[in-house]
């Protein structure tokens, strides 16, 4: 289709990345967050700090975001170093029943944690398209705390915001943010073997 960016070209347009998320330069970041968007552990109070109390008393007027969905909000103190949005997006907690090991271990179609775990990312793509924004940049949504597989969150993550960025012009540029190069690997081979899975 005339202007409909390749896989290729959205590929170029994704960067995989190690650190803290709150110390990058994009003018959006993704917060893996739980449904009362008031805070918690992991990336959630990583960021609430950077971001300072201000993020917490907005957020109490937010009441609060259901699983798969995302709510936008000012950057507060990390406004300083660029960072001008940040999308609070809540990730399903992978069930640890024997459903979500049989899912696992059969690879079976799409659960209901897959979904709702694709639609964290394209919520927030969506949010961020809305206020312009060129680079945005996600954690591993649900891999910590939750419990997400991380091959399976990865692949998740990768096909839908490839999807995604072949259809819209914005952002410009995604990053996945990982915080340890372990994390880092599993999105690459991920990446490397999209043929397999995509
Ligand atoms: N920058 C980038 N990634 C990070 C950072 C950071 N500063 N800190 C942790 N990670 P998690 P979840 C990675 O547990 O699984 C919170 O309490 C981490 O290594 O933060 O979606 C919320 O309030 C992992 O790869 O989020 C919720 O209650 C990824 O971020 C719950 O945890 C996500 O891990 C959400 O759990």
């Amino acid at each position: 289709m005339p202007g409909m960016p390749s896989l290729d070209e959205a590929i170029q347009r994704i960067e995989i990345t190690t650190g803290d998320i709150t110390q990058l330069r994009v003018d959006a970041i993704a917060n893996a967050a739980n449904e009362s968007l008031l805070g918690g552990g992991g990336v959630d109070g990583a960021i609430h700090r950077a971001a300072g109390p201000q993020l917490l008393e907005h957020n109490k007027t937010l009441g609060g975001c259901p699983t798969g969905l995302a709510k936008i909000t000012p950057a507060f103190d990390l406004e300083q170093q660029g960072i001008r949005h940040i999308i609070h997006t809540v990730g399903p907690v992978w069930p640890t029943t024997e459903a979500g090991r049989q899912a696992e271990s059969e690879k079976l179609g799409y659960t209901r944690e897959d979904v709702l775990l694709a639609s964290c990312y394209t919520r927030s793509l969506e949010l961020a398209r809305e206020q312009g924004c060129e680079h945005v940049a996600f954690p591993a949504i649900s891999t910590g705390v939750y419990h997400f597989p991380k091959d399976r969150a990865a692949k998740i993550a990768l096909g839908h915001v490839l999807g995604d960025l072949q259809q819209h012009d914005l952002p410009a540029r995604v990053i996945f943010c990982c915080f340890s190069d372990d994390d880092a690997a599993v999105y690459r081979e991920t990446l490397n073997t999209r043929h397999q899975w995509m």
